[in-house]
């Protein structure tokens, strides 16, 4: 596997991953994801609305309601999820490998005022599969804190193109987004930041 730029707290990085062409080939493609799965705004088990928008790709897509969160092989408008598109298994088999491909991949969409919490990934069946994040559009203020929740906590900017890798011990670190930086990337009209996140469930 090639070289991480950085590692932070085991999660290994990869800044500028993707070059300008490669990150418009997927915004094309998740274009196409979103027009069969449309985008919509989950609700948390305690009836909160979360701040981003989401939909998935794959066998299972991550959904959430009032009766909890989960992976389900169908949209909650009753259609199947789309194929993961082939620039984004691309990116897991350079980066992961050919062993297994991702069973879900769910894709977030924050616009200016979006964020996502301090969480742990644990709603799969495997931790040795890492999970693997694409993140394109504007720049995003990632915080990587620790396997419990409390303490110390590390923060990065996240930038249009930049790919991470949480595996081994960085698999049920908690993690989570404080804030975008909006209009800092031309990427996607209307701006925003979509983050890819590819994972194996069962
Ligand atoms: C997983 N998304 O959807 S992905 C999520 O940018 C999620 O939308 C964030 O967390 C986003 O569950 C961050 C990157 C990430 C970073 C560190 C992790 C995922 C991680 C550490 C362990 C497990
Ligand atoms: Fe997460």
């Amino acid at each position: 596997m090639p070289e991480p730029t950085l590692i932070l707290r085991d999660v290994a990085i990869y800044k500028g991953w993707l070059d300008l062409g490669k990150q418009a080939t997927l915004v094309a493609a998740l274009r196409d994801v979103v027009a069969r799965a449309p985008l919509f705004q989950p609700v948390t088990p305690t009836g909160r609305a979360m701040s981003v928008r989401m939909t998935s790709a794959g066998r299972y897509g991550w959904i959430s309601d009032r009766n909890g969160y989960r992976y389900a092989p169908n949209h909650p408008g009753g259609m199947g999820w789309p194929p993961i598109p082939e620039p984004v298994l691309a990116i897991w088999r350079a980066l992961v490998g050919e062993t297994r491909l991702p069973d879900c991949c769910l894709i977030n969409l924050y616009t200016t005022e979006a964020r996502m919490g301090l969480h742990q990934d644990r709603d799969e069946a495997d931790f040795s599969w890492p999970v693997l994040s694409v993140s394109l559009g504007d720049d995003a203020l990632f915080r990587i804190g620790n396997l419990t929740r409390g303490g110390k906590t590390e923060s990065i900017w996240l930038n249009s193109g930049d790919v991470v890798v949480m595996g081994g011990a960085a698999r049920l670190v908690y993690h989570g987004i404080d804030r975008i930086r909006p209009g800092s990337s031309s990427l996607l009209r209307g701006g925003g930041r979509i983050n890819l996140t590819c994972r194996v469930v069962t």
